[in-house]
């Protein structure tokens, strides 16, 4: 890793930003709005002090505000309900919340909502069916699937030789997390070379032959677009080093110091991998901005010749026969140009200070839209899908991004659910399934036919969901069924990380030197300098690891689980029970039950696409659904605990109906620990119909 030349002390939290009077910074950026959208929308009232908290709710950047609040809080956002709350005036609350935030936080979250004028359009009737609203995905991060040269590091040649996985679960569309030249400080979301293989993983032209080979088997493909960055070995970095008052310096963030102050970085933005969001570069005399690790460099949109090179990128790989990309923290990519200091408290509660000024920055909407144009949506070009990664989207804002009517992204992945009440990735502690019960009603309650939702558990920058809701060894099995069963059988697109179809847990990695993600490395080394001892940073570090998601696949019961015949990049711990061979083999197994609930997903359209009821929600440890499609019904219940659940209601004769459970033995009326059952219903209705090809 490249460490700078120069450590910068961090920042003291200079509120520079926010005495420059955010209200006019703000107005300005509404009135760029309302000219760059392409139809006339229902405008949102525009929130002054004298309105009221449940107006500023019922706005929507407002209402993303509020409930991120609260969940970090680990409080319900029906407070906004109570009268005394929500009647409150935006001007009482400030001066309220001053004493504890510091100046400006209510004008700054107003000012926030204030820049985005419109509001999400439920669209009326069903939503349109599109191939990307009825696919299963699957993320497969190369550098773990499959290693098909020894060399220890997963490879495309590995991909294809395994692609029949795939194919056998039932896999609609693959998504390739980068498989670029890169240096790989962060694991390949650092790019040197969009148009090139990493060496490692193979050559362009097998990429050509995985991108055939997985349409053949009628599955489509999509790469990881990361470009909120570059690596700092891209062409384009270098020539802004050589250069940095020409062409290419003006693709980044390059600032010279305050002669004031020269040892502070122009900022007090931060890293969400730790530390400063900046860097000093003593060749070349200035800063240079990083949101996340030093090497990766931050793009600078506002460039037209930035968003230029972006559409020859997408154009080059479109080209070659993909059928869209997963856009790596594409929310990130406009930031205001006075890049204002970030609020105190926001950073803390954010545990990363600045963010709030480019999550859901000023230019972000025509960004997305011009690229859609440009390279998504040319004449005569197949359609593909638009994932935005999104960190700090929340419901209404995710609306926004993504409503069939706006021309913008088609899919987000919003982050909230992944940690239950108030806790952070970091901590050490049960996910609540209840608690996600909960926001994924409320958030299935407020989609119309012009939106949808995807549906993840894991990724490659998260710990295993198994591990957090119940690391006891007993339940694996059953929960793996279980998570399997919700994303699988509720609305929306599910994405799969790999490992998770064979019910992948955390690994018992033994100190810091068995991972290999930068985040854990900075993290660790910023606890340690922090004060704290090297046994509990490693607890925390060991808890949210991004390596439990990067751990290679295992595809046999040898030592080594099949991944390679050489050193694994990444230690692999023994599983016995849990490679592919060994639950190929089980028909009980996860791997079974992923795929017996794809094939039901195929054959019936109401599990794709139809209208979801939620049955009883109020009754604690119990989740249950239908999904309706015309005369298709389908009932989903689930017991989220480890106890057995009774159902005092139980219709016996529905037992008839049972279409896919998750035990071998099943109880009329009671649930075992984590148990889920998919019926037909009612059990004696015909209309179900036969299989239908979906592709
Ligand atoms: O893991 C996180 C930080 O602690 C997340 O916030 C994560 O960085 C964020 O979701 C963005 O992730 C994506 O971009 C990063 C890359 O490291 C991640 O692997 C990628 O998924 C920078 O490219």
């Amino acid at each position: 890793m490249d460490v700078p030349a120069r450590t910068p002390t961090p920042a003291p939290v200079r509120l520079r930003g926010l005495g420059r009077e955010p209200r006019a910074r703000y107005r300005l950026l509404v009135q760029g709005r309302k000219k760059r959208h392409r139809r006339a929308r229902p405008e949102n009232p525009t929130l002054d002090d004298a309105a009221r908290v449940r107006d500023f709710y019922a706005h929507p950047v407002g209402r993303d505000v509020i409930d991120k609040m609260f969940h970090l809080q680990g409080r319900s956002n029906r407070w906004v309900d109570n009268p005394i709350v929500g009647g409150m005036r935006l001007r009482t609350l400030d001066r309220l919340v001053r004493l504890f935030t510091g100046h400006e936080l209510v004008p700054l979250v107003v000012d926030l909502a204030n820049s985005e004028p419109h509001a999400p359009d439920p669209g009326e009737g069903q939503p349109e069916p599109t191939w990307w609203k009825e696919a299963v995905f699957y993320q497969v991060y190369p550098r773990s699937f499959a290693d098909s040269d020894g060399d220890g590091v997963g490879d495309v040649g590995g991909i294809l030789e395994h692609l029949d996985h795939l194919a056998d679960l039932g896999v609609d569309c693959v998504w390739l997390s980068p498989i670029y030249d890169s240096p790989n400080e962060d694991g390949g979301y650092d790019v040197r070379d969009y148009r090139a293989v990493m060496a490692e993983m193979g050559t362009l032209d097998q990429v050509d032959a995985l991108i055939a080979a997985c349409h053949a088997r009628g599955m489509r493909i999509i790469l990881d677009l990361v470009v909120n960055h570059t690596s700092h070995e891209h062409e384009w970095f270098q020539r802004a080093l050589a250069d940095p008052d020409g062409p290419h310096g003006a693709y980044y963030f390059l600032l010279p110091a305050d002669p004031e102050h020269p040892d502070q970085p122009p900022n007090n933005w931060e890293s969400a991998f730790t530390g400063p969001a900046w860097r000093w570069i003593p060749e070349i005399e200035r800063w240079v901005l990083h949101v996340f690790a030093p090497g990766q460099p931050d793009l600078n949109w506002e460039n037209p010749r930035v968003r230029d090179e972006v559409v020859e990128v997408c154009r080059w790989w479109f080209d070659r026969g993909i059928d869209g990309f997963r856009m790596d923290v594409i929310n990130f990519i406009s930031k205001p140009p006075d890049l204002p200091d970030g609020h105190e408290l926001i950073g803390d509660l954010l545990q990363v200070a600045g963010v709030e000024h480019y999550f859901y920055g000023p230019r972000l909407h025509e960004y997305l839209r011009e690229l859609r144009e440009r390279a998504f949506e040319r004449p005569g070009s197949p359609p593909r899908v638009m994932v935005g990664e999104t960190p700090g989207i929340g419901v209404e804002t995710g609306r926004l991004l993504t409503g069939a009517d706006r021309g913008e992204l088609d899919l987000v992945f919003s982050f909230d659910h992944l940690e239950s009440g108030s806790h952070s990735r970091f901590e050490d502690y049960r996910y609540d399934l209840e608690w996600y019960k909960r926001y994924l009603i409320d958030y299935q309650s407020r989609l119309g036919s012009n939106d949808w939702m995807t549906l993840f558990f894991e990724n490659h920058d998260n710990p295993r969901m198994i591990s957090k809701v119940n690391p006891e060894p007993e339940h694996r099995v059953a929960l793996g069924k279980l998570l399997g069963t919700l994303q699988l059988t509720m609305r929306g697109t599910p994405f799969i990380h790999q490992g998770q179809e064979l019910a992948a847990v955390n690994q018992p990695f033994t100190g810091i030197g068995d991972l290999q993600d930068v985040e854990a490395h900075r993290r660790f080394r910023a606890l340690v300098d922090e004060g704290a001892s090297e046994e509990d940073a490693w607890a925390q570090v060991l808890t949210s690891t991004r390596d439990h998601g990067r751990v290679p696949l295992r595809w046999d019961a040898s030592p080594g689980g099949g991944f390679t015949t050489g050193t694994p990049w990444l230690v692999v711990h023994p599983d016995p029970g849990f490679s592919v061979a060994e639950q190929a083999a089980d028909p009980d197994s996860v791997l079974q039950h992923y795929r017996r609930l794809i094939a039901l997903r195929r054959r019936h359209r109401a599990l794709r696409m139809g209208d979801v009821t939620f049955v009883d929600p109020e009754r604690v440890g119990f989740f249950g659904w239908f999904r309706t499609w015309g005369t298709q019904r389908i009932r989903v219940e689930l017991n989220l605990t480890d106890e057995p659940l009774t159902l005092p209601d139980h219709d016996p004769d529905a037992d008839a109906g049972l279409l896919l459970g998750s035990h071998t033995v099943v109880r009329s009326g009671t649930l075992a620990p984590y148990e889920s059952r998919v019926y037909r219903w009612p059990a004696v209705q015909q209309g179900l119909g036969a299989p239908e090809p979906q592709r």
